[in-house]
């Protein structure tokens, strides 16, 4: 039976062509043997509007995915909190499905509840506060309105801003909290779940509700790429070699 593949948090951009490169690679040898590939969030460093795809590498990770959906392996994406502005446009030119911010797939004999990973980080009080109000429809929808190059100087006041709020919060309220991990798996009635965003790659086991759980984390591509691979027989986490 083949495999079903998990990355996330890749962080693709024109200033790391080496990632890219990887990512291709990826595409090519072991994507090209999967069932399915799920992306949890964070393809790109950042995603200012599918006008934005002929930008380079854009285009060509959005030919890369459709060659591999084209050849049987469909690509499944969930929005990060950099990428969540990825549409429309941009699927079909990926051929992907890009299927909302959280849900719960049957894996094999397990359903697992699959997602980025931010909106667990509660304790996080400021970032949840920014993640409210860029998701507001009406905000996107003026903010695509307005010319590029003003959308991508505004991502680079919103970045630099990110970047010295993080540098000053403690790393422990950057992670999820452990309430909101339960309440999500109680919530789905799920006894898995599988997420990127805070880049501290591991396989957590935990009890909810007497039940044996457990909470596989990404690993971000950036420090030593990675990608979870699940078959009937469980899951494993592979290194990749950047
Ligand atoms: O991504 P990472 O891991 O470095 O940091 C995140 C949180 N930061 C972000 C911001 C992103 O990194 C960059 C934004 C990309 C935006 C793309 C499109 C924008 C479109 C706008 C559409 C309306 O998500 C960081 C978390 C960290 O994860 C760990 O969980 O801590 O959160 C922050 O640092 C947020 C700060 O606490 C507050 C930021 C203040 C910025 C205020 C600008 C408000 C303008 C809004 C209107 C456009
Ligand atoms: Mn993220």
């Amino acid at each position: 039976m083949k495999p079903i593949l998990f990355i996330s948090d890749l962080h693709l951009c024109a200033e790391r062509p080496e990632i890219n490169r990887v990512f291709f690679r990826f595409l090519e040898r072991e994507a090209a043997g999967a069932a399915a590939l799920y992306i949890l969030g964070d393809l790109f460093e950042y995603w200012a509007g599918d006008d934005d795809l002929a930008e380079s590498p854009h285009a060509e990770v959005a030919e890369a995915l459709r060659r591999l959906a084209a050849s049987g392996v469909p690509a499944r994406i969930i929005p990060g909190n950099r990428d969540f502005l990825l549409g429309p446009r941009f699927a079909r030119a990926a051929g992907a499905e890009i299927i909302g911010d959280e849900a719960v797939i049957q894996l094999f004999d397990t359903p697992t509840l699959i997602l980025h990973g931010d909106q667990l980080c509660t304790d996080d009080v400021q970032y949840q506060a920014f993640r409210a109000r860029v998701r507001q429809p009406w905000l996107q929808k003026l903010f695509l309105a307005l010319p590029m190059g003003l959308r991508k100087r505004l991502v680079g006041n919103i970045r630099s801003r990110s970047q010295a709020a993080a540098a000053t919060k403690p790393p422990e309220i950057m992670d999820v909290n452990q309430d909101a991990v339960e309440q999500a798996l109680r919530e789905h009635g799920c006894p898995r779940m599988i997420h990127g965003h805070t880049h501290r790659p591991a396989r957590h086991p935990l009890r909810v509700d007497g039940r044996n759980c457990e909470r596989w984390v990404l690993p971000a591509w950036y420090e030593g790429g990675g990608y979870l691979r699940c078959d009937p027989q469980g899951i494993s986490a592979i290194a990749l070699n950047l």
